[in-house]
């Protein structure tokens, strides 16, 4: 029994929940989760906007060593998945390692270790850091001209608030995300009216997403475990398909493709509204969106699509640059994250003081989604580069967390005292990621929230097991190991 590390985690998402479990099953214990919210569950948590599905199947969307078999759909609800996260974080006791409540503010390297400090105060000395802060964190709110005279209601998907009634009012919904079309459909069943503002449409594939989960299909996995755990190998093997596809040319890509023109040729015969919800990339280009119901929503007799460009939202309602003025009473911003935020505002300071900004004046880097140069003992899980669009991402985060647990292992046998990545070791693994990326169909032409403002597409442009290897155990010819003065 070596030293006994102080690790503060942030986040209790996905991501984090990974992590605390993983440092606890290697026999660390040492460990607070801050967290900016009042529950577990990260945008699980702060994402309850009516119709919130996920377009994962539940049987992949979970962590390897806690299975649930009884989802009640194939794709699972969002409170469903926020309250299978409580149950992990329950029955693994993170109960006493919890600090909801506590947005971290500020982080700061001494030298040694890290100074964490919350909101209220509160100040955490560490002697490592993980920001497990999570992709889909921050909502992102255009400025539209005259939204602030407005004098009806106005939400965003991210920050949901029930107390705003729906049914029976004339809503307008800005944004074609997963999000967009699946709020569409939902509060389209009971509006008065409902206005879909499309600035760029979206290829919709068609996907049974209320599909239930037969409760003896529950019962089976759950009497089963070795079923189970082959159904998930199963889920596994055609997650690496779906990789294969975003990330190489092939016809398999091509008949994805199709499927996805196919889905909007089949459901949406009016030739001009085909017209108008025709994108003008490649399917798959962008995240790609699943649904059976939106373009039912659409076709509705209390649907509207409008593709023309917003000017200015009226006291009334919102204007489109060919003057219509559409009257509505609540306007809804499905209008996503400003997903490359990750850690900020906070600010964090490494080494000999460069803040996070500095370091990532060009857009978020790491060296294998993980380890930052200038910022030692620090690692990201689920940071800059993580497979969002390819890989199951609890998967990631835990391979991610036993990276980390190794080099914690290693701090704990008194090898070093602090570990930093070489800049020369990042750089090669972004000249490695830029390479791979030049096929993948992210790279194909259109405009979506993985490219970072300095254009980087900030994905993992690699296979499951590809991830895993580099991964598998780290190697010190990339790292500064260092012992205190
Ligand atoms: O956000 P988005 P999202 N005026 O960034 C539009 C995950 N997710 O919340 O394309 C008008 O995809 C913008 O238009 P454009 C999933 O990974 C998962 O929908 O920039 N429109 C776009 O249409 C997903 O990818 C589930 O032209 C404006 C939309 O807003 C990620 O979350 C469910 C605008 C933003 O789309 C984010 O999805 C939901 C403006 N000023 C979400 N600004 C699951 O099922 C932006 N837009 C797991």
């Amino acid at each position: 029994m070596g030293r006994d590390p102080r690790i503060v985690i942030i986040g209790a998402g996905v991501s984090g929940i990974a992590t605390a479990v993983t440092l606890q099953r290697n026999g660390f214990h040492n460990f607070v989760i801050l967290e900016k919210g009042s529950d577990v569950g990260g945008v699980w948590y702060w994402n309850r906007y009516p119709g919130l599905t996920c377009d994962v199947p539940s049987q992949l969307y979970q962590f390897g060593f806690a299975p649930k078999p009884d989802w009640s759909q194939v794709f699972a609800p969002g409170p469903e998945i926020q309250r299978y996260l409580a149950d992990v974080a329950g029955r693994f006791e993170l109960g006493p390692h919890l600090r909801f409540d506590s947005e971290v503010v500020a982080a700061e390297f001494t030298g040694s270790g890290w100074r964490v400090e919350t909101g209220d105060g509160v100040v955490h000395e560490a002697d490592f850091v993980i920001a497990a802060t999570g992709v889909l964190h921050h909502p992102a709110m255009p400025d539209l001209p005259g939204l602030g005279d407005f004098t009806g209601q106005v939400l965003h998907t991210a920050r949901w608030d029930d107390s705003v009634p729906t049914e029976g009012r004339r809503i307008a919904v800005i944004g074609t995300g997963s999000t967009g079309v699946q709020v569409v459909s939902a509060l389209q069943r009971k509006a008065e009216r409902i206005t879909h503002f499309v600035r760029s449409p979206q290829w919709v594939i068609w996907a049974p997403m209320n599909l239930p989960q037969p409760a003896l299909v529950g019962a089976v996995l759950e009497k089963l475990p070795q079923v189970n755990k082959a159904l998930y190998q199963a889920g596994m093997a055609g997650a690496k398909l779906f990789t294969d596809v975003v990330t190489r040319p092939s016809w398999r890509r091509r008949v994805v493709q199709e499927y996805a023109r196919v889905s909007l040729r089949a459901q949406i015969r009016n030739p001009e509204m085909r017209e108008q919800l025709t994108p003008d990339y490649q399917p798959l280009c962008k995240r790609q969106v699943l649904s059976a119901s939106y373009y039912r929503a659409l076709r509705a007799r209390n649907s509207e699509l409008v593709t023309t460009g917003i000017e200015t939202v009226t006291p009334t309602g919102i204007r489109t640059r060919d003057g219509r003025d559409h009257e509505v009473d609540v306007i809804v911003f499905a209008t996503g994250f400003r997903a490359h935020d990750y850690m900020r505002p906070m600010n964090m300071t490494g080494r000999e003081g460069i803040s996070i900004d500095e370091a990532w004046a060009k857009g978020p880097r790491a060296y294998r989604m993980t380890a930052i140069p200038g910022f030692p003992n620090l690692f990201t899980v689920l940071g800059p580069n993580s497979p969002t669009g390819s890989i199951p991402l609890h998967h990631a985060a835990e391979v991610t967390a036993r990276y980390i647990t190794a080099w914690i292992q290693r701090w704990q046998a008194g090898e070093f005292d602090t570990v930093e990545v070489t800049e020369e070791a990042t750089g090669r693994f972004e000249a490695e990621v830029a390479e791979a990326l030049g096929p993948t169909v992210w790279n194909t032409g259109c405009n979506s929230w993985y490219f970072t403002e300095g254009g980087n597409i900030d994905l993992l442009p690699f296979d499951r097991h590809t991830m895993e290897t580099m991964l598998a155990a780290p190697d010190e010819r990339d790292f500064h190991l260092r012992r205190n003065a």
